[in-house]
């Protein structure tokens, strides 16, 4: 039995709902809607106590971290492997990983808490808002919905995000002018964890990431984007975010 628990194909969700679509490896698909708090609701806090998503359980194991479980899934199951075999190369995966996972996506992240989730919850009555904030097991992540909700995040942070964006497009644009993928000539779990956080750099950062500014990011984007296995993942999609991704169609 495995069972993906997840929300939207984007960031954190899209890493092992991609990686799972490339190894054509078939799954029950537990959507929960991050908006209405689901991941918080007492029967999935039995299955990941932290309250996040996304969380994959396979027969009696469960795992949480969404790139370990994309390095989970390559490892466990048939099909293309999405891990390259020179070692040079798998570090270069793992670097750009890393680099998505605690510098670009926290980033993108923010922007994405304040302009999308804030606003999306926000008129909802302010008792209901205060009690599903106090149910959140992490502190961290208490922090992170009180700020969205009330809208909390401050210039200078949003800032420097924003700032910290715009160097790593510029740095994804560099690498893509010397290689295919971002790790070398194959297609990896690095592309397909990047792709996640950044399909929608065109719509959210239009100034620095564009045809005319980054040619290479955006070709990587749209061949990703044209990939069998992306096209099956936002069909997945319920809401306006997986909509940005249609705006990848040459
Ligand atoms: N490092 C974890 C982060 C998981 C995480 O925080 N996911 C977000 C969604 S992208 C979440 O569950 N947020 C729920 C919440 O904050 O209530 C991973 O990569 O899986």
């Amino acid at each position: 039995m495995l069972t993906l628990y997840h929300w939207e194909p984007n960031a954190n969700s899209g890493k092992p709902m991609l990686a799972l679509k490339e190894k054509g490896v078939a799954f029950e698909s537990h959507y929960l809607d991050l908006l209405n708090f689901d991941q918080h609701s007492p029967e999935y806090l039995k299955i990941n106590p932290n309250g996040t998503i996304p969380a994959l359980v396979h027969d009696d194991l469960l795992l949480i971290e969404s790139t370990a479980i994309m390095e989970y899934v390559d490892q466990a199951f048939d099909g293309p492997q999405l891990t390259p075999s020179d070692p040079y190369e798998r570090w270069r995966m793992r670097w750009w990983m890393k680099y998505f996972d605690y510098y670009f996506a926290p980033s993108l992240s923010m922007i994405g808490w304040s302009v999308f989730v804030g606003p999306s919850v926000r008129e909802r009555d302010p008792d209901e808002l205060r009690a599903k904030i106090d149910r959140i097991p992490m502190k961290e992540r208490r922090i992170a919905w009180q700020k969205a909700i009330y809208n909390t995040f401050s210039a200078e942070e949003l800032a420097e995000s924003g700032r910290r964006l715009d160097l790593g497009i510029l740095k994804i644009e560099a690498v893509l002018t010397r290689r295919p993928w971002l790790a070398g000539e194959t297609y990896s779990l690095a592309d397909a964890n990047a792709y996640n956080t950044a399909y929608a750099l065109p719509f959210s950062r239009p100034d620095s990431c564009n045809d005319e500014k980054t040619p290479h990011l955006m070709e990587w984007l749209r061949k990703i984007y044209e990939r069998p296995a992306t096209q099956s993942m936002a069909s997945m999609g319920r809401t306006t975010l997986v909509s940005r991704m249609a705006l990848l169609a040459r």
